[in-house]
């Protein structure tokens, strides 16, 4: 194609509505470790402002003002993990559905030889439960690469994860093209000098997305040559 080598992806809030499905499954952690904590929908708005599960569940546990000594690290990661089974069950039982437009535009750009990528703060076995569950196939045969909350060291708004990436695949940024959801993943792309089109999701409509390169309700409409024709204009 001729303005594109490259879609990559942002995955919570953006390949599907999955933030819905982390409360819940932190909810349930929470409930059968004897926690008296419940993450309801305001509170975990706010919660979202520190990306990355185990970073939000340790603000929250300093948030709270738990015992000093009653939450080591271990202990956290032990939450999370359990949080990560859950959330993969709830998943593999159908509760994540794609956004509209998602898997045709992904189909689309594979057929017109563009590769496809990941940069996600979400640990890899969710992006990895997600598109075996939608698509019915492993996420590593779906995108040429994958990068993940465990392979970076600063998780979004930072830009590593989108850096990553192009080094990865040694793209021309100005040849790719970025969807979000966020402020945080918007800020993180333009970070690394790439378009982006923001499609707002449950959790991140009314975010400031001005630094866009486009804004639009979902992907269902857009096809490719429309994402082509914004990263042009984003390059003229
Ligand atoms: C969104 C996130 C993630 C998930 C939690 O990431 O902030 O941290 O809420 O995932 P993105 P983990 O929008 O970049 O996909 O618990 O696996 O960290």
């Amino acid at each position: 194609m001729d303005s594109l080598d490259c879609l990559i992806f942002d995955v919570d809030g953006t390949i599907a509505e999955t933030e819905e499905q982390h409360r819940l499954a932190f909810n349930d952690v929470f409930a059968a470790n004897r926690l008296d904590w419940v993450w309801d929908q305001d509170l975990y708005r706010r919660l979202l402002q520190v990306t990355g599960g185990r970073e939000r569940l340790r603000l929250w546990v300093e948030t709270v003002g738990a015992a000093p000594g009653d939450f080591p690290d271990e202990r956290i990661e032990a939450l999370h993990h359990a949080k990560n089974a859950r959330l993969g069950e709830r998943i593999s039982a159908g509760l994540c559905l794609l956004r509209p437009g998602v898997a045709r535009l992904i189909g689309e750009a594979r057929a017109a030889g563009l590769r496809l990528a990941v940069a996600t703060t979400t640990s890899r076995v969710n992006i990895q439960a997600l598109i075996r569950a939608t698509f019915g196939r492993e996420a590593e045969a779906v995108f040429d690469t994958l990068v993940t909350g465990e392979d970076v060291t600063a998780k979004k708004p930072h830009p590593e994860a989108y850096l990553t990436v192009l080094e990865r695949l040694r793209l021309d940024p100005t040849r790719c093209l970025v969807l979000e959801d966020t402020h945080i993943g918007l800020t993180a792309a333009t970070g690394a000098g790439l378009a982006t089109v923001v499609t707002p999701s449950f959790y991140s409509a009314g975010e400031d997305f001005a630094a866009a390169t486009a804004v639009l309700p979902d992907l269902g409409d857009v096809g490719l040559a429309d994402l082509a024709r914004i990263a042009a204009a984003a390059r003229a």
